[in-house]
């Protein structure tokens, strides 16, 4: 996968100048609302080192990816920084 941001800039993690962070990979899940922390697990991945882009393994069948923006504190930035896509794994 490779992602991007529109309207803000890509800081590693811990970084909270404004309108800066960094991308966060929900599989499976959905946009989280404005504020929430992002959680750290194996279908909410962190790219705190500021990554735009990843390898990513999934297992069979149907699954949306949906990249969260988040700030530096792993706040959510809510679901207009966030898109989502549908994938088929063969
Ligand atoms: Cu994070």
């Amino acid at each position: 996968m490779k992602f991007g941001v529109d309207g803000m800039s890509v800081a590693p993690a811990g970084t909270m100048t404004k309108g800066t962070g960094h991308h966060h990979l929900l599989i499976d899940g959905k946009a989280l609302p404005k504020g929430t922390v992002i959680p750290a697990n194996d279908t909410s991945l962190h790219f705190g080192k500021g990554q735009t882009e990843a390898d990513v393994k999934l297992p069979p069948g149907d699954h949306t990816l949906t990249m969260q923006f988040g700030d530096g504190a792993h706040r959510s930035y809510g679901p207009e920084m966030s898109q989502t896509i549908k994938v088929h794994v063969q």
